[in-house]
């Protein structure tokens, strides 16, 4: 997300309360963030989300090999 210059908010998972982390974030895993789709955890499904998002200023290369 730095990279990709999102804006965001980082909330320690100690601040939240146990029902309400398994509400965001099944698994109870860790980093997951919320957008206003829901929440999203995985942190290869993530920069992919914003890779997406900003499919104009791509920072992973298209080449599959070099992507992976
Ligand atoms: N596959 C997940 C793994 C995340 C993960 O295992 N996070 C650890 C902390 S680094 C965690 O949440 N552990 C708590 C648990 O397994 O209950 C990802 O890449 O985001």
């Amino acid at each position: 997300m730095l990279e990709k210059g999102v804006a965001f908010e980082e909330v320690e998972v100690t601040q939240i309360e146990i029902k309400s982390l398994l509400d965001k974030s099944p698994m109870g895993k860790v980093p997951f963030i919320e957008i206003k789709e829901g929440f999203l955890s995985e942190s290869t499904a993530v920069p992919g989300f914003f890779e997406n998002c900003t499919a104009d200023e791509p920072i992973i290369p298209k080449d599959p090999f070099k992507a992976a």
